[in-house]
């Protein structure tokens, strides 16, 4: 019989033997799986197949059995348009009338199915992490976490089906994806000892120690409920308000006034599981664990000022960037690791309260292990089927993975089952396809709203004669989950912490003398716009006592920006050891899926700038053409036009001429021809060489291409090279890219 994870391996290698081509031939983006021909298509043909990147949850029952029907939509059938009970249809355009100038027929049974369903096609969006982005892949064991744990899926060499969705928290379905946040990064793992979620953050901290606080912080960060402003961003007063005056939050605000606030795609996120989660071995041994997803093309970040951009220009961007990585065959990576910690009765390490998910234990510390690799290798076929109905829960938990008592956790554990109830209608939200487990189901829950299941038998009791004693539980041998028997502490009913909770500021300390000069100018100025856009003074203060709390440089700079005097701190600076791990700058990373943008002009060398064109798409990135005009230059497509193109859109420019102003080149036609630079030179691309270059974003010249670099004042600064040809100048600069971006362009003050 064919397993879903030996379909998932087909399913990549069909892709990887497609990736040569693709990366040779195709930009990513098209919207449909065949080209638009310009007139009308009369003909009835059937529907057209999914695109070949394209995937669908599993078709599996709801009870989790294998139908054997192909993986791909079969959501429509036939040539021609039906009703939803599969009458032919000969007319949608025009209601059922009195004559042609009359009122609507309530007979007209077509115009109300159609209606009323569209009426209903919204259903509540998630009260956090509302806005997401998905995709299927494959995670394969590589057997190193057999010793700590017997979940199955950690066996060596197995393969399992996943989804995964990123999301921000704060913002709405439509807001963008480029704003200062939290990235929610939540895995679906089919396992065949049932659905595991992990179900995780890009920022290993959390605001609140305990779950009774999250409608608290939540509340803060979403917009004021008077005006319903500030849209996806924590740049206003509420946010500062709570954060301030709940200062176990503030751990958790340092990260998201870092880099890694705004990150350059979910591709470059790291994933925490935040909480400390118990293992168990197949001896029955039990360790403490913390998951950690480590991104093969590391950990980056956008420029601040490149991401306010964005939110304009493409509001779309990670997802966009998500789902053009899989079409062109960069399939995004991770590896999945653990840092593992003895199972002791205070469960501690070295010190650190491993119940406390405001602290991280720094990699130096305990490091984090590799216990297998995730592939993220088909896009969603629909994104409201897939990525809007999928359903994590913390307690979707395989044997061998059990949880702790981490309060933080505890509460979630009751959050994710009662939040499907409202949001996807009812209790039955596990049989939608994306939610369906790939173990068998054989559960006494019985009928509600949307029941897909047909269950046979009279007795979903237990214990029972009648259906032949049938469910029966199992034990270890049939791989039971096992809740671990952890002694409880005799200790009276409270509303409190321990006071090993109490300490809100070393570790925030910790991250902030972990950083590198240029991440330390980037967590100030965030802060320092986020305070400046505060209204009232007396939450600046009290944000900048907080500061004072951390570091005495980073408050005072902060408050210069302010204009307000630095305060002391009210307790004394931790004596902390820096976590190099915690820096993102200083390594070489692979590019793939990188986009490189190419200005060309009537005059450029057309022949290289084809050669420059496959060699970057031989690196594995994406390469963008830039023309005065839409169309082709040479044969080759135009992807961008003056008018069409930012900077922020690409990671890298090349340039291939020098071209004259084109003759849309008029302010009144494109805000951005207003750019103030040489006459000579397009202004379009006048800006995006400067932004390009204030971005830090490495740019490269041949030919007369490089009269642009000397009439923009660039030429000969770091990370802006001129070569003698298109090959070399983009061989440099895909040098330069692996260093993500040319950091020395930062001037760094605080160094
Ligand atoms: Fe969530 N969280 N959360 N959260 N969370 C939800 O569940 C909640 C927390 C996270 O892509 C909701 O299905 C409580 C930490 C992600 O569908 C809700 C608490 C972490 C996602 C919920 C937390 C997360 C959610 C909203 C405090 C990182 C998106 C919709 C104890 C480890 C999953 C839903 C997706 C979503 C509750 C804190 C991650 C309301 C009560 C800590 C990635 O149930």
């Amino acid at each position: 019989m064919e397993t879903p994870a030996k379909k998932v391996k087909e399913v990549v290698q069909a892709a990887a033997e497609k990736v040569a081509d693709v990366l040779t031939s195709e930009v990513p983006g098209k919207p449909g799986s065949a080209p638009a021909p310009l007139a009308e298509p009369t003909t009835p043909v059937e529907p057209l197949p999914p695109k070949k990147e394209q995937g669908t949850p599993d078709t599996v029952t709801p009870t989790g059995a294998e139908t054997g029907v192909p993986a791909v939509a079969k959501g429509q059938q036939g040539a021609y348009l039906t009703t939803a009970q599969g009458a032919r249809l000969r007319d949608t355009d025009h209601s059922l009338k009195a004559g042609p100038r009359g009122p609507i027929l309530l007979q007209d049974h077509h115009f109300r199915e159609k209606i009323t369903h569209f009426d209903h096609e919204r259903i509540p969006e998630r009260v956090v992490h509302a806005r997401g982005a998905g995709a299927h892949g494959v995670f394969t064991a590589s057997g190193t976490a057999e010793a700590v744990t017997r979940a199955g899926f950690l066996k060596k060499g197995r393969e399992t089906p996943v989804f995964v969705r990123f999301s921000t928290v704060l913002g709405s379905r439509g807001s963008a994806d480029t704003v200062r946040d939290t990235r929610g990064f939540a895995t679906k793992f089919y396992t065949d000892e049932g659905t595991f979620d992990l179900v995780g953050n890009n920022i290993p901290v959390f605001f609140i120690q305990d779950a009774i606080k999250f409608p608290d912080i939540i509340h803060a960060g979403k917009p004021h409920p008077d005006r319903e402003i500030p849209q996806a961003q924590s740049a206003h007063d509420t946010f500062w308000d709570f954060v301030s005056l709940h200062t176990e939050a503030q751990h958790h605000t340092m990260w998201n006034m870092s880099d890694r606030g705004i990150p350059r795609s979910y591709r470059t996120m790291e994933g925490f599981g935040v909480h400390t989660f118990r293992l168990v071995n197949e001896a029955g041994e039990t360790a403490l664990a913390k998951f950690h997803w480590k991104p093969k093309l590391g950990v980056h970040s956008l420029d601040w000022e490149e991401a306010q951009l964005l939110a304009g220009v493409d509001p779309d961007f990670h997802r966009r960037d998500l789902y053009d990585a899989i079409e062109a065959g960069a399939f995004p990576e991770w590896e999945l690791g653990l840092q593992v910690f003895p199972d002791t009765r205070e469960e501690t390490f070295a010190g650190i309260d491993l119940l406390d998910p405001t602290k991280i234990v720094p990699e130096e510390l305990a490091p984090v292990q590799t216990v297998g690799r995730l592939v993220l290798n088909r896009t969603p076929t629909n994104f409201f089927a897939e990525t809007e109905q999928v359903a994590f829960h913390l307690g979707h938990l395989p044997p061998g993975i059990d949880v702790t008592n981490d309060p933080l956790l505890q509460g979630r554990l009751f959050s994710y089952v009662d939040t499907q109830l409202t949001r996807l209608g009812g209790p039955n939200y596990t049989q939608i396809p994306v939610n369906r487990p790939h173990a068998p189901v054989n559960d006494m829950l019985r009928d509600g709203f949307h029941q897909h299941a047909v269950h046979a038998g009279v007795a979903p009791y237990r214990p029972n004669s009648l259906d032949g004693g049938n469910p029966f539980t199992a034990g270890d041998a049939e791989h039971a989950f096992a809740d671990v028997p952890v002694v409880v502490a005799e200790a009276p009913k409270v509303r409190a912490n321990p006071a090993s909770f109490d300490d809100h500021y070393s570790q925030v300390r910790l991250f902030w003398l972990s950083m590198s000069p240029v991440e330390q100018e980037h967590i100030i100025r965030a802060y320092t716009f986020e305070l400046g856009k505060c209204y009232e003074q007396a939450i600046k203060e009290r944000q900048l006592r907080c500061l004072a709390n951390i570091d005495p440089v980073l408050c005072a700079q902060v408050a210069a920006g302010l204009g307000l005097p630095a305060p002391e701190p009210t307790v004394p600076l931790a004596d902390v050891t820096p976590s190099p791990a915690l820096s993102q700058v200083g390594a070489q990373w692979p590019g793939d899926g990188r986009i490189v943008g190419i200005v060309v002009d009537p005059d450029s060398d057309l022949d290289d700038v084809g050669a420059v064109r496959r060699a970057v798409f031989a690196a594995g990135m994406v390469p963008l053409l830039i023309a005065p005009h839409g169309g082709t230059v040479g044969g080759m497509p135009v992807q961008r036009t003056f008018a069409t193109a930012r900077s922020v859109e690409f990671d890298a420019v090349l340039l291939a001429g020098t071209p004259a102003p084109a003759p849309d080149a008029l302010p009144a036609r494109d805000a951005k021809a207003g750019a103030a630079g040489p006459a000579t030179v397009d202004p379009r691309v006048v800006l995006l060489v400067e932004e390009a270059w204030r971005h830090a974003k490495a740019i490269g010249a041949w030919g007369a291409g490089a009269t642009v670099l000397t009439l923009t004042g660039v030429a000969g600064t770091p990370g802006v090279v001129t070569a003698g040809s298109g090959d070399a100048a983009f061989a440099e600069v895909q040098q330069l890219m692996a260093a993500h971006r040319v950091w020395e362009r930062f001037p760094a003050a605080v160094a």
